[in-house]
């Protein structure tokens, strides 16, 4: 849909170029004052900023979360000073005073774009081709969303996203990976815009890149345009290009100079992330014909800025009051959109995530997962998500949800659908679901091998940055995987998903630990988790008296318990079951052990100290750990006099009980461990 330019009186030449000047100039000076920054890209983008921003965006600055807005995502994040200038001139809560603050302590105009702490920042970006990325999963929601929310006579989803990147987010993979499924979905909602300005760090891209980009994304199945990125007219015509292309995402291939206005440092890679100097500064507003002191703005162009801000209010305000006409008109889509907006927690959500792996007997957690998974797709429609082209070992399909993406692409397949085949792209995807769930109407999860968190793991470590509670499930999570060797067998994944600050890793041992840890990632997480789950059968475990589910939730609790206990030992996932049965034989030799399960680190950390040194009962009893995985990490529990039982070498290729066998992961095996500690 494009926007309405009559309600935005374009703006003359001399204004229309003032309008960008103001842009590169409030981006120069911050980044001159702060003596630190990148002024190359804002001056390159600022006139397709101020086009786009002023004539095409549809955002209010009194309402930045407003969920019909279009997103913006900045993805060459270096560019900050060009996106805080913008949120400035338009109006939002960033004053001048903030501007000159840019990269200080404290400021909310940080080094690179963080969301949740500068008003109109929609993702946290620098990471290059993340950004990116995440606009494809939020153009992905966006679709979805549409479906379900909609009817013939209405849509409360007209928002677009747009993009700007640049060469740098041109050459990542992961660009690749995400280009690839947008254009497979055919997100007609997504528009990236490509700084095309053949220079990075090192110099002019020929150096190192000499793809035919817009052959490449036509292939990938998207609308190409280019156009003249300083041409104000050029620009606006690729975009109404763009925005009317319904059916196909669309890059516009901006040709641009970096660091355009300095007369001596223009298109050359010297400007790319260096402050021009004051010398230079001069020497570019004389050229520009810009004769204010730094960061003035002339008033006509707060006037131009704040006259096309006012057409977002007008849009805002037009679709509160449809919606309000339509929740009487289709009180069932409306109430699906309140679902998606607010997702709140459905009445038994506890009682029937658990009841869906009552019983299961001996069992693989992932299979317990795939149970869970089940009832949660009935419970929570915001749900989205699906593996790597994993499905049946992951265990991730949502029988009844149906497959997302173009309706009827292959059979079963919707906009309506909640199944996301990502194919083999654990770099893209996960970035996609970050993207979905930043969009706001979904929480998205996705699955793959746990050796190859290592392919997710950018976007996990953005993810936990943001506080984003995106859902990263991982089946084969030890060397128990077997046959396939040691590239498929996970040793230093476990230890290095725990040390990603704001990461919750749940690995669960039981059915009633794999309801809860989904249960968690659900309703509690304020974060993203990484749900690690076994290939093998793992036994129910005893519960001692007096146990609820909930103290799952603690992170760790006793499943074998004794007053006095001389050893306790710590467990997580399968290695639990092995610890029980150790428990057995040394309680039958006499010794008083304690087998505690420790489903999440992370959760047991954060109970008081009282519970934790109670549940290890610390100055009194020698603790073991056991998980087949490093054992780094594990000595915060063990301590000096305690014992540390993991995997610290890769693995091999054998039937996973020879292995265990091999690797001392038997309960004979640990049981001599312990033995050898206490003598
Ligand atoms: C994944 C990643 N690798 C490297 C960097 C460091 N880096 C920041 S900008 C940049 C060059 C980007 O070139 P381009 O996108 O063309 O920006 P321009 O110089 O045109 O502003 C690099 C290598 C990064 N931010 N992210
Ligand atoms: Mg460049």
């Amino acid at each position: 849909m494009r926007r309405d330019s009559k309600m935005v009186p374009k703006a003359d030449t001399k204004l229309s170029m003032s309008c960008a000047n103001a842009i590169r100039m409030l981006a120069v000076e911050a980044i001159q004052k702060a003596n630190s920054g990148h002024p190359g890209a804002p001056m390159g983008m600022a006139d397709i900023a101020f086009v786009l921003w002023t004539r095409y965006l549809r955002h209010n600055p009194d309402a930045p979360t407003w969920p019909d807005r279009d997103r913006f995502v900045l993805s060459n994040g270096h560019a900050s000073g060009m996106l805080y200038a913008l949120l400035h001139l338009s109006g939002y809560k960033l004053s001048i005073e903030d501007i000159k603050q840019f990269r200080q302590w404290e400021s909310l105009t940080p080094g690179h774009p963080e969301v949740d702490h500068t008003p109109g920042v929609e993702v946290t970006t620098g990471p290059l081709g993340q950004g990116f990325s995440n606009a494809v999963g939020m153009a992905m929601a966006a679709k979805r969303l549409a479906a379900v929310t909609s009817d013939d006579s209405f849509s409360p989803v007209n928002h677009r996203i747009f993009t700007m990147m640049g060469d740098g987010c041109m050459m990542e993979g992961i660009t690749q990976e995400a280009a690839s499924l947008a254009g497979h979905h055919q997100l007609g909602n997504l528009i990236a815009i490509y700084d095309d300005n053949q220079i990075t760090i090192d110099g002019p891209t020929s150096l190192a890149f000499s793809d035919n980009t817009e052959a490449r994304f036509k292939a990938l199945g998207w609308h190409t345009i280019t156009c003249d990125g300083h041409n104000h007219e050029a620009i606006a015509r690729a975009l109404d290009e763009a925005t009317e292309e319904a059916d196909k995402p669309s890059l516009i291939l901006a040709k641009t100079k970096i660091g355009w206005g300095s007369p001596n440092k223009v298109n050359t890679s010297g400007i790319h992330g260096s402050p021009l100097g004051r010398e230079e500064i001069e020497l570019t507003k004389a050229q520009l014909d810009w004769p204010y002191e730094p960061f003035q703005v002339p008033a006509e162009v707060y006037d131009y800025f704040r006259t096309s801000a006012d057409f977002g209010r007008r849009e805002e305000a037009n679709w509160t009051q449809a919606m309000e006409t339509w929740k009487s008109k289709a009180p069932k889509l409306y109430a699906r959109w309140e679902l998606h907006m607010d997702k709140p927690i459905p009445s038994g959500a506890k009682s029937a995530l658990l009841a869906a792996v009552a019983d299961s007997g001996a069992a693989a957690t992932r299979q317990l997962s795939g149970k869970v998974l089940q009832v949660v797709a009935d419970q929570t429609p915001w749900l989205i998500g699906g593996s790597a082209d994993l499905t049946p070992s992951n265990s991730t399909a949502l029988k009844s949800a149906g497959i997302f993406g173009p309706d009827g692409l292959v059979p079963g397949m919707s906009r309506a659908g909640a199944y996301l085949h990502g194919g083999i792209r654990e770099h893209g995807i996960a970035a996609v679901l970050n993207g979905m769930t930043l969009h706001g109407s979904h929480r998205a999860f996705g699955g793959t091998f746990l050796v190859f968190a290592d392919y997710m793991r950018p976007s996990m470590r953005l993810a936990a940055m943001m506080k984003l509670p995106t859902i990263f499930l991982f089946s084969h999570d030890s060397f128990m995987v077997g046959e396939d060797g040691p590239t498929h067998q996970p040793i230093e994944q476990i230890a290095s998903i725990r040390i990603i600050a704001g990461m919750t890793l749940l690995r669960p041992a039981d059915a009633d630990e794999t309801a809860m840890a989904w249960y968690y990632s659900l309703h509690e997480a304020k974060g993203p988790v990484s749900l690690l789950l076994t290939r093998q059968a793992v036994k129910p475990l005893p519960k001692p008296a007096g146990y609820t589910p909930d103290d799952i939730l603690k992170g760790a609790y006793a499943v074998v318990d004794t007053d006095k206990p001389e050893v306790v030992i710590l467990a997580t996932g399968s290695e639990v079951s092995l610890a029980v049965e150790a428990a057995e034989t040394l309680t039958k030799a006499g010794k008083k052990i304690r087998v505690v399960s420790m489903p999440s680190q992370e959760l047991f950390l954060s109970q008081s100290k009282e519970y934790q040194n109670r549940l290890l009962a610390k100055g009194q009893a020698r603790v073991v750990t056991i998980e087949a995985g490093v054992t780094q990490g594990w000595q915060r529990f063990a301590g000096d006099t305690g014992l540390t039982i993991g995997l610290d070498h890769y693995g091999a290729s054998a039937p996973a009980e020879v292995l265990a066998e091999k690797f001392g992961f038997t309960s004979k095996a640990i049981t001599e461990k312990i033995l050898a500690l206490l003598n």
